[in-house]
């Protein structure tokens, strides 16, 4: 016995400790055991950093990294070719050497590429996008809005004295999928941000982050002359006001020489903006453009705004901002949520894409699970952005950006799952042609399964399948058919289809979207009701106008439909809504045992995490689809179908369901358990 103690100690002293998978690696877990001969140009921080990745994880031929301005390639563009034995790497910039080393590295964790039988490969990589932006909602105490995976990254108090390694792994991981750029700050701004003392701390990040190609930018607060400057007014067209940015601009850049530029969320959920001073919107961005440009600088400016031009929500967006088109400087983009309401699990994309073609326009997508089941659920949303993708041309937006789910867990998402939606998103912002699919595929092999080990196949094919599915799952338990905004009153996280707040904004009550009433549900936007179907191109105006054409998938969001209207499946709407409720639930039910499936392949630690999680989501399903349905019914009065699931909760009981959580938590399984 003490034999084979000795033995098993040996053998691990030998074998070394088994690495403990928590998940802070992320995608880049390849061994850093590898040899190959690296050539370089010259020395540099960013080539340094090439070199660094390819020799600790290339295994393949030898590779010379090549300086060089091509035709073919922009300025982050790569051209990798495979001549007599050896890769030579080609790119106008640094940057674009070191995305080809993770290019490189990628493709041998695929299996794909680098392999000395393969000859004569060449691949030119060009990204659509010259930016790829995450947008932090991180506050200055270090909460983040509608973050879900611990605190924020960025530690104020210590910066820039003390710096975490985690800057470093941060740029590091987003670099590797092409994110070249950073909002540090939530979108609801503090003034402070842009103080001489916050701005030196700003520096300390853009200086860890230069290296990996990423730039800074900051959200700001218009008001920040009167808060910060002690002005009296932040009109746009003051001149003190114009001065005040203007000189602002010179310390930032005099701090940050390459500070990309401003995020700016106006005259939208209680912001300040131009239109507190009787100015547009294109007037607010332009006067800030006006004091960036000397710098190449640019604003972002959100089309997020919904001020009652029309008493229909997704109408508003649009009507204040298509008349401005054409208005703003050219260093303005207009940045548009991809749906016209606010992130739902499932929207129509925004019509505003395509309505101001004098104006470039870029699309922010959700990474963070707001509105889908935050941390605690699993779904993947690359399938979400492409299909946003089928509706409005990559090649009509100008940039891409993403609502940040990174924060100081150990794994950084929250849920394991949560860091493909991260990593989606800066494949997707590369290169928008790519599938959802091939996306999970690449995430799946480089983070859970060994794409070498052909007995990973059958089940990661198991695990893909469940990636791919679980979107569309929680868009089943949660609002499916075009159904949006049922959830609580004080989070995003539950079910409160009847919640009435007395006194709160109608457009903040989910009654307002789903009107339930004896004839029927949904919200009418077609010709007979708000008639938000004429912001579309004629040939979908029509689509969705007509219930008889409208795609189930939109019915309730531009129908007011009867219970027993007749679906695309032959069901009515009543057992078609219960049906989708329902599969909503069983595909959870099968994620479980897919997941199982993987117990004797990954690691405990992340094969346990992703399995306590699931239960969640199970659970979550039922209290969804039994708080929707049950409370439905009181207007349909009709029975579910046979083959429905019964509900295991009384209305009554649900209605008193109260989390105890703000905006910026995810409820644990202890205060999910006792809610009932
Ligand atoms: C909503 C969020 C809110 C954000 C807002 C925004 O609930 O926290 O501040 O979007 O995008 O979805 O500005």
């Amino acid at each position: 016995m003490k034999k084979l103690l000795s033995l098993f100690l040996l053998l691990s002293c030998l074998l070394g400790p088994v690495s403990a998978e928590d998940g802070s690696r992320l995608w880049l877990r390849q061994s850093t055991d590898a040899h190959a001969q690296i050539t370089t140009p010259r020395q540099s921080p960013t080539l340094n950093i090439a070199v660094r990745e390819l020799k600790q994880a290339w295994k393949g031929l030898p590779v010379t990294l090549v300086l060089k301005k091509d035709k073919q390639l922009s300025s982050e563009g790569f051209r990798i070719r495979q001549v007599n034995g050896k890769l030579t790497v080609t790119s106008p910039s640094e940057t674009g050497l070191l995305y080809a080393a993770y290019h490189l590295i990628r493709l041998q964790e695929m299996q794909n590429f680098g392999k000395p039988s393969e000859t004569d490969q060449e691949i030119t990589e060009n990204p659509a996008y010259d930016l790829r932006i995450l947008n932090h909602w991180d506050n200055l105490d270090r909460s983040i809005e509608r973050g879900y995976a611990g605190k924020s990254l960025w530690n104020w108090e210590e910066l820039p004295g003390t710096l975490s390694d985690r800057y470093e792994a941060y740029a590091r991981a987003n670099a590797s999928i092409g994110i070249n750029a950073t909002v540090l700050n939530n979108v609801n701004a503090s003034s402070k941000i842009l103080s001489a003392e916050y701005l030196e701390k700003v520096k300390a990040l853009a200086d860890i982050f230069r290296p990996y190609g990423i730039k800074v930018y900051l959200s700001i607060n218009f008001a920040s002359p009167m808060q910060l400057g002690g002005l009296s007014t932040a009109d746009p067209l003051d001149k003190d006001v114009i001065a005040w940015w203007k000189q602002k601009a010179k310390e930032i850049y005099r701090t940050i020489p390459d500070f990309g530029g401003f995020l700016v969320k106006a005259n939208s959920e209680g912001q300040p903006g131009p239109c507190d001073f009787n100015r547009t919107h294109a007037e607010g961005a332009n006067m800030l453009a006006d004091a960036l440009k000397p710098y190449k600088g640019i604003v972002m400016w959100r089309a997020f705004v919904y001020s009652p031009t029309d008493a229909d929500r997704a109408k508003q967006a649009y009507l204040e901002f298509q008349p401005l088109d054409g208005q703003f400087r050219d260093n303005v983009i207009v940045q548009i949520k991809n749906g016209p309401v606010d992130f739902q699990p499932r929207e129509p994309y925004s019509p505003l894409f395509g309505a101001m073609p004098r104006t470039p326009q870029m699309v922010e997508f959700q990474i963070t699970q707001e509105y889908l089941g935050f941390s605690n659920h699993l779904a993947y949303l690359a399938p979400m952005w492409e299909e946003f993708f089928d509706f409005v041309k990559p090649s009509s937006l100008k940039a891409i950006a993403g609502v940040a789910n990174i924060g100081t867990d150990t794994n950084w998402c929250g849920h394991p799952f949560a860091q493909a939606n991260w990593y989606a998103f800066g494949r997707m912002a590369w290169n928008p042609s790519l599938t959802s699919g091939t996306i999970a595929e690449e995430w799946l092999k480089q983070t859970f399964f060994d794409a070498s080990n052909p007995k990973h196949a059958p089940i990661a094919y198991e695990i893909h399948n469940m990636m791919m599915e679980s979107r569309e799952a929680v868009v089943d338990y949660m609002m499916p058919l075009g159904l949006h905004h049922l959830f609580a009153w004080g989070h995003h996280y539950g079910p409160e289809p009847w919640c009435d707040v007395p006194g709160a904004r109608p457009d903040w009550m989910p009654s307002y979207y789903h009107k339930a009433d004896k004839q029927g549900i949904g919200f009418d936007r077609s010709h007979t009701g708000s008639n938000a179907t004429a912001q579309y191109p004629d040939s979908l105006c029509r689509l969705y106008d007509d219930i008889r054409t409208c795609p189930d998938e939109y019915l309730l969001w531009f129908h007011h439909a009867p219970w027993q209207h007749t679906m695309q499946s032959g069901r009515t709407l009543w057992d078609e809504l219960c049906y989708r409720y329902d599969h909503g639930v069983q595909q959870v039910r099968s994620f479980q045992k897919k997941w199982d499936l993987a117990e004797n392949y990954i690691d405990a630690e992340r094969f346990k995490d992703v399995q306590s999680r699931l239960k969640i989501q199970a659970r979550d399903a039922v209290w969804w689809k039994d708080a929707c349905l049950l409370y439905f019914q009181e207007f349909s009065g009709m029975r579910a179908p046979y083959e429905v699931e019964r509900p295991i909760h009384e209305l009554d009981d649900l209605k008193q369901v109260k989390l105890p959580i703000d905006n910026h938590e995810c409820p644990t399984p202890k205060m999910l358990n006792e809610r009932r």
